[in-house]
């Protein structure tokens, strides 16, 4: 297994429409692997493939508390085929623009089908923060962040900042 480097917002890479996967093969495998440890190394309920800079539809989401064992949920492929009618504001975070958070507006339950770590339909109906952590995920792989469904204007501010703090970065590098 192996850590990955997340790539933070603005970035092209995180605007991708991302590849479904032919089968879930050794390969795929360790890329969730590979994902799985780095989203618990950052300390993160979820992670999309794109992030680490893979074009797969490939996600990982754990959402156990930290006291409880781990839960690990390997999705390639993943569709949403049902949402319900009404909607809920949460706050999200994303590990791609760290420290920034917002309220966004999605359906409160919904229905996913993918496969999973053993290359098997599977689907099931998840409600509350687990169907935002998968609703924020799926938008990963067609190039969505949480950002995109917030005001420009809060949206330009949080991807300015961003830019400012990369830029003192590679500023900090380069000495
Ligand atoms: O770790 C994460 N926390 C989170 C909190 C609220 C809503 C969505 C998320 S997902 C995020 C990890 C991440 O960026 N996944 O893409
Ligand atoms: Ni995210």
């Amino acid at each position: 297994m192996a850590i990955l480097p997340i790539i933070i917002a603005p970035d092209v890479r995180l605007k991708a429409i991302c590849k479904p996967v032919d089968a879930v093969d050794d390969a795929v495998r360790t890329l969730m692997d590979d994902m799985l440890e780095t989203m618990y190394a950052s300390h993160g309920i979820g992670l999309a493939a794109a992030q680490v800079g893979s074009d797969k539809r490939v996600v990982v989401i754990d959402m156990s508390k930290p006291e409880e064992p781990a839960d690990p949920l390997y999705m390639a492929n993943p569709e949403i085929i049902w949402v319900s009618d009404d909607d809920a504001a949460r706050e999200e975070g994303c590990l791609s623009l760290p420290e920034q958070y917002s309220e966004v507006v999605r359906p409160t339950a919904i229905r996913v089908r993918y496969l999973d770590r053993d290359n098997e339909i599977r689907e099931f109906e998840a409600e509350d923060y687990m169907a935002v952590c998968i609703q924020h995920e799926l938008d990963h792989l067609d190039g969505v962040l949480f950002v995109d469904h917030i005001s420009a204007l809060r949206r330009n501010m949080i991807l300015r900042k961003l830019t400012k703090i990369k830029k003192l970065e590679a500023e900090a590098v380069a000495v």
